[in-house]
């Protein structure tokens, strides 16, 4: 009796097994991948992809930390994933299962290993900036022919940002991006994190609160390609993609993408598996799909957004590799900078100060 109970439960055991070997659940940044790749995935490999999407570093590390989230593949931004790597979320990369590591660049590979040394947890997916969307005709018709489009004047000075919520700014609901770029405007170093900063900071973003319209880090992309809104501090490809929207919809909306001129951030959006994720083998094969160069080249094209692929930049179109918005010159690049994560206190600091911002309070 003993013997034959445990001949099932060891047949349970294999069919279990079996059947997660033919799942992956992947979750990803919203707007960040042509759907095309997820179809080509399973084709390619006969595993089942269940692909969810988020837009907030927030809410995968609360998913992270607390454990148990399913999921197989995530991708935190570098200085999330740093801290994250540290409370031993996450598991070391096999790379013996990862044929087509070799593709990936080293010059954004010594950029990501500030976060994950050795990049012994992660690959580098997308990398991009932040920066200032704007709806051209209806930034310049406010503000006029010279209007700062390219400049934290736009969206840090009051008497701009009076004028142009009258139609419409959306901020991201990113607190260590938007900080950053607060103390970038006052001419501060944009990674600092003690209190006198945050202060700064504070006064910055609270200065223009009565004039956003909504933080929010995705639905600015339709926004502003409807022209709902006509300005919305985000994110590069995002912003690239509304343009396209608002071209492809033919509705007389002009947007354009600029990086700050007193400096803009530069971040990295890694791929990793996470420590008790359910399917890692399978983890591995999806993170080769993504290295492989042509389904990286595909990504890219679609999202607007760079990779840490250098075997994909034969396969961009010009559109992409050829825009410096997406891949920097030496000019641009000098203009970006990279910020470290927030140790627990400051972090306590600055959430209780985002409250306050959004709240207006
Ligand atoms: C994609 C946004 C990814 C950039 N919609 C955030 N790191």
């Amino acid at each position: 009796m003993k013997t034959h109970l445990l001949t099932i439960t060891a047949g349970a055991a294999l069919i279990a097994s079996t059947a997660m070997a033919d799942e992956v659940r992947v979750y990803n940044w919203s707007d960040y991948i042509d759907e095309e790749l997820l179809t080509k995935f399973e084709e390619e490999t006969g595993i089942d992809l269940i692909y969810d999407v988020f837009d907030s570093n927030e809410l995968l590390e609360t998913k992270m930390l607390a454990g148990g989230s399913g999921y197989d593949v995530v991708v935190p931004t570098g200085t999330f994933l740093q801290r994250q790597i540290q409370a031993g979320a996450f598991q070391k990369l096999d790379q013996s299962k990862l044929s087509n590591i070799g593709n990936l660049w080293d010059v954004i590979k010594d950029r990501t290993a500030q976060y994950d040394p050795d990049n012994a947890y992660s690959i580098n997916y997308m990398w991009g900036t932040t920066g200032i969307g704007v709806n051209l005709g209806k930034v310049t018709e406010l503000l006029g022919p010279d209007a700062p489009i390219a400049s934290l004047d736009l969206v840090f000075n009051p008497e701009n940002m009076e004028k142009l919520a009258e139609c419409g700014v959306h901020f991201l609901d990113a607190p260590t991006e938007m900080i950053p770029a607060a103390l970038a405007y006052k001419g501060l170093e944009p990674d600092r994190k003690d209190e006198e900063a945050l202060a700064a900071a504070e006064e910055v973003l609270s200065a223009v609160r009565p004039h956003v319209r909504k933080f929010h880090s995705s639905e600015y992309i339709n926004a502003l390609a409807n022209g709902d809104i006509c300005v919305a501090f985000g994110w590069s490809g995002d912003i690239l993609q509304a343009r396209d929207r608002a071209a492809e919809a033919e509705n007389g909306v002009e947007i354009a993408y600029n990086a700050p001129v007193e400096g803009a951030l530069m971040w990295f959006d890694q791929m990793a598996i996470p420590v008790d994720a359910p399917n890692p083998e399978a983890a591995h094969v999806f993170l080769d799909f993504i290295l492989d160069a042509q389904n990286m080249a595909q990504a890219s094209n679609y999202v607007y957004y760079a990779n840490g692929n250098e075997a994909s930049k034969e396969f961009l179109v010009e559109d992409v590799i050829g825009d410096t918005a997406i891949y920097p010159d030496e000019a641009t690049l000098e203009k970006l900078y990279t910020v470290t994560p927030f140790p627990p206190r400051e972090q306590r600091n600055l959430t209780r100060m985002w409250t306050r911002v959004k709240s207006g309070t």
